[in-house]
């Protein structure tokens, strides 16, 4: 089973002809009087990525009634901040690739990508405070800081085989769901939409963010290699113990599957392996999968009364889009 394209569920081309300036901007805004540094803060978005929060704000753009420029911005000044986050997380794990391509810490060093994960930040709040306003400006800082509470929560929660669902929760709410909200909400702001229709469309984006990152850490449990591009079980490698392990951990199975990541790091292949077949066999993977796709409808139910529109139908397939890609990934499949 294939998972739907998303210029499919987005059937709406004035999203995705704005999604083009979106790219033009973050060119522009991207660009230093120093030529090197131009170069390394260029370097991740030139790799590609899937835009995904650009592409939120503008599909919540479509909600307000005044669409300019601003909505613009307000897509590239999320993305600003996504790929600056990804430089300094780069640093923190020691990656080596980064969207296909030798990552700015490893190509140059940790000093080079700190700098210029720092110059794309500062980039973002420049392009929010020159045409967004002050509101956006908070916005923007407030979910920056809602990064570095979740990634600083994780640090302190790797290896700890104590904690349960409610710190996994808060952290991927910090370090995934703040910004993807941030997106549908500041693209909704940009165009002036109603009151209510920000509150809706954030809310709903919040648990679309979740279930991003509950999908994504599903996937790493259950994908294959090659559709991975690394071994399947890297966070358990890297410590990092996402919901189904943490589920298993209290399960039948807790006493061997904690027996197993009590063992001298780095893990070998065999209790990577161990572990994932106890977490898959005990039905761990199905059951994050079963509360993301109870947090879709959680944000189905936020967006119900907004106006039909072609918007509003994506809003409602885009829950589906990231339970599908799971599902087209999987090795039993
Ligand atoms: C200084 C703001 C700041 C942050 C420091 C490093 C850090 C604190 C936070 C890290 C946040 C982080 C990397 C979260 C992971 C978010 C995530 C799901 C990344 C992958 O996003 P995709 O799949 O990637 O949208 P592409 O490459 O497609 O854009």
């Amino acid at each position: 089973m294939d998972a739907p394209e998303l210029t499919d569920l987005i059937p709406i081309p004035q999203v995705w002809e704005r999604l083009d300036r979106v790219e033009q901007r973050l060119i522009e805004a991207s660009r230093a009087d120093d030529a090197f540094l131009t170069e390394i803060a260029q370097h991740g978005l030139l790799a590609g990525g899937k835009r995904f929060r650009p592409l939120l704000a503008q599909l919540t753009a479509e909600f307000g009634a005044n669409l300019d420029h601003r909505a613009i911005d307000a897509g590239a000044a999320v993305e600003l901040i996504h790929l600056g986050s990804l430089y300094h997380d780069d640093v923190i794990d020691e990656a080596t690739t980064r969207r296909g391509v030798e990552s700015v810490n490893s190509n140059w060093s940790n000093t080079v990508a700190i700098l210029a994960g720092d110059f794309l930040m500062a980039r973002a709040s420049e392009v929010a405070a020159s045409t967004l306003g002050q509101e956006a400006v908070r916005l923007l800082a407030r979910t920056y800081a809602e990064l570095v509470e979740g990634q600083t929560l994780e640090l302190q929660l790797d290896h700890d085989l104590e904690h349960g669902p409610v710190e996994y929760y808060r952290v991927i709410g910090g370090k995934t769901a703040s910004l993807i909200r941030t997106s549908a909400r500041l693209g909704a702001m940009a165009t002036d939409a109603q009151p209510k229709v920000v509150e809706a469309v954030s809310t709903w984006a919040w648990e679309l963010g979740m279930v991003f990152q509950i999908t994504d850490d599903a996937l790493d449990l259950v994908a294959t290699d090659g559709y991975l591009g690394k071994p399947a079980g890297s966070d358990i490698g890297e410590g990092k113990f996402t919901l189904p392990v943490l589920e298993a951990l209290t399960g039948p199975e807790g006493a061997r599957v904690s027996k197993l990541l009590k063992t001298p790091r780095p893990y070998s292949g065999d209790v990577v392996a161990e572990v994932i077949d106890l977490v898959r066999a005990g039905g761990y993977v199905d059951r994050a999968l079963e509360a993301a796709s109870a947090r879709t409808a959680t944000a189905q139910r936020a967006v119900v009364d907004l106006p039909e529109s072609p918007a509003k139908a994506a809003l409602g397939d885009l829950g589906s889009y990231l339970l599908s890609r799971v599902q087209a990934a999987r090795v039993e499949a």
